[in-house]
């Protein structure tokens, strides 16, 4: 349970920490040690810039490289990116740091991951390879057909239970934006609300129905939290990581159910393709909901 509760600091501490990386509340999740989200998305960005003591006309200063890259000064003093040797990779604090590539290896950590991704760029396995989940490779159950619908009514229902329990918990912190709190508030104070608990799949169907309404930000709100490298409207293999992690109901679904939710096939999931996988209907998929 604490576990749980950590990993919600951390997905909500990802909404603040993605775009501006700040590094205070990295370190404190190192330490949890549990929190799949933020390895994957978190600190590596920090890792590539280049530390030096400032030069002041440093032309890798400002340059961002994306990850797996570092900034290198060309014969010209022109900033480029090239692909980070592994080796200067920080050591891995735990296992918990080990990710799993879509080649069913395990590497050391994001970092790893991606310098040996940037290494195979260009070729067949490179593109073929994504950053599968996050912890060490493991033997993954498939997911059965009844399981796979099943998928979508306990996720729904985990995401709204996770975004009353970071509201219920923000009262100091500030995990959440005005913006965010100002809808969950509204899920939150509304006495229908089907509260956590173990559910059978019929009362969970049944409140889709009846609270329909109290599940159509959750949905937006997760596509938003995944929807980081690049935040582009949509989900890369890589970006679903965080879904397969062990806290996730039914993890081992993760990878069946978006492949399914794939309509178009191009391998990434729209906020449309997302949206009716969850069940909400077309009119109310909004992109203003994604915040
Ligand atoms: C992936 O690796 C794990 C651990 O080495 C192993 O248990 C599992 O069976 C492998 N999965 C596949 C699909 O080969
Ligand atoms: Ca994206
Ligand atoms: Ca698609």
């Amino acid at each position: 349970m604490r576990v749980w509760i950590f990993f919600l600091f951390c997905l909500a501490g990802n909404t603040l920490a993605a775009p501006t990386e700040e590094e205070p509340v990295v370190e404190e999740e190192l330490e949890v040690g549990a929190n799949p989200v933020q390895v994957e998305t978190g600190e590596f960005d920090e890792a590539i810039e280049v530390v030096e003591d400032v030069i002041a006309e440093n032309p890798c200063l400002n340059h961002h490289c994306k990850k797996g890259k570092v900034c290198e000064v060309d014969d010209s003093n022109q900033p480029m990116c090239v692909c980070q040797d592994p080796l200067i990779c920080p050591a891995p604090v735990g296992d918990f740091e080990h990710v799993c590539g879509t080649d069913n290896k395990t590497y050391k950590s994001s970092c790893h991951f991606f310098a040996t991704k940037c290494a195979l760029e260009g070729t067949k396995k490179g593109h073929k390879l994504h950053l599968d989940y996050i912890g060490p490779c493991k033997y993954i159950a498939p997911c059965l057909d009844n399981e796979l619908n099943e998928f979508p009514l306990r996720m729904r229902d985990w995401l709204k239970n996770v975004l009353v329990t970071l509201y219920e918990r923000d009262e100091e912190n500030d995990l959440l934006t005005e913006k965010q709190k100002l809808r969950i508030k509204k899920i939150y104070e509304n006495e229908k609300r089907l509260q956590a608990g173990d559910h059978s799949l019929d009362l969970l169907a049944l409140d889709f129905e009846k609270n329909y309404n109290m599940y159509i930000f959750p949905v937006h709100w997760q596509f938003g939290q995944l929807d980081q490298h690049p935040i582009d409207g949509f989900l890369s293999h890589t970006e679903l990581a965080p879904l397969r992690a062990p806290l996730i109901p039914m993890e081992h679904c993760t990878t069946s159910f978006f492949e399914h939710c794939d309509a178009d096939q191009d391998k990434y999931i729209a906020l449309e393709e997302w949206a009716n996988c969850f069940g909400i209907k077309e009119q109310d998929i909004d992109n203003d909901l994604v915040i």
